[in-house]
């Protein structure tokens, strides 16, 4: 499918080196519908060279709310090779090309981001797996965009949207996690207008289309929004 693929081994030199052994991990690659065609290292994955060719991966973005329904964000550290020391939702990774998290149908997608969503919660932010069980997030919709990070690398993904509410204990990771913080809707928004403050693409993209009206609806009528068949594309 992706003949003259780039898996340039320059790339990654001078980064960390903890963040390049994470770039061997496996991610899935789907088509435009999220069906799963193959796989491939994060690496290449996240090269703009293969993303210029079509290569799309699949992800999930966590929005976890503590009880005052205040959302989580993190600072991305300064060791990460894609958009360091920006600021975004809780936590975001890929599924894995392990049958526990890829699934052949939506359904056991869902689970498999689910998985992958508590393995990572613990990786980055130290959050325990019993205070984030796997049936207590709540799929919302796939988004499907496409975002270069500084020219050599970037996304390109179908990502899965999962909100849980559960009050955690933190021990971030700082190869992973420079600063985290809990927000108000209002406190969020008046954040988009300090330009000191750098914002992720895909957080500024969720949070400019369903995010905030997601919000409101937490505690009551979340409902209606979960299980959104339909990718949306951005
Ligand atoms: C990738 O996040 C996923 C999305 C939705 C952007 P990431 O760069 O934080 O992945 P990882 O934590 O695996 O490096
Ligand atoms: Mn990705």
């Amino acid at each position: 499918l992706f003949p003259d693929i780039d898996t340039s081994s320059e790339a990654l030199s001078g980064h960390d080196e903890e963040q390049i052994r994470l770039m061997d991990e496996v991610c899935i690659v789907t088509d435009e519908n999220d069906a799963p065609i193959g796989k491939a290292s994060k690496k290449i994955c996240h090269l703009m060279s293969n993303i210029d060719k079509g290569l799309l991966h699949r992800a999930f973005s966590v929005f976890l709310f503590n009880d005052k329904n205040e959302l989580l964000l993190q600072q991305r550290a300064s060791e990460k090779i894609t958009f360091p020391d920006m600021w975004t939702n809780t936590c975001c990774s890929h599924p894995l090309s392990v049958p526990s998290e890829t699934g052949a149908n939506l359904e056991d997608a869902i689970e498999g981001a689910k998985r992958a969503a508590q393995r990572k919660l613990n990786h980055e932010l130290g959050i325990k797996a019993e205070q984030v069980p796997v049936d207590k997030f709540k799929f919302l919709t796939r988004i499907h965009y496409k975002a270069p990070s500084d020219g050599k690398w970037g996304e390109h993904e179908i990502d899965y949207i999962l909100f849980i509410k559960a009050n955690v204990d933190l021990a971030p990771s700082p190869n992973e996690v420079q600063a985290t913080q809990y927000v108000s809707p209002e406190v969020l928004r008046k954040q988009f207008e300090d330009p000191s403050l750098k914002f992720t693409p895909w957080f500024k993209l969720i949070c400019n289309s369903m995010l905030f009206e997601w919000w409101e609806h937490l505690d009551e009528g979340l409902e209606k929004y979960m299980g959104e068949k339909e990718i949306r594309r951005m």
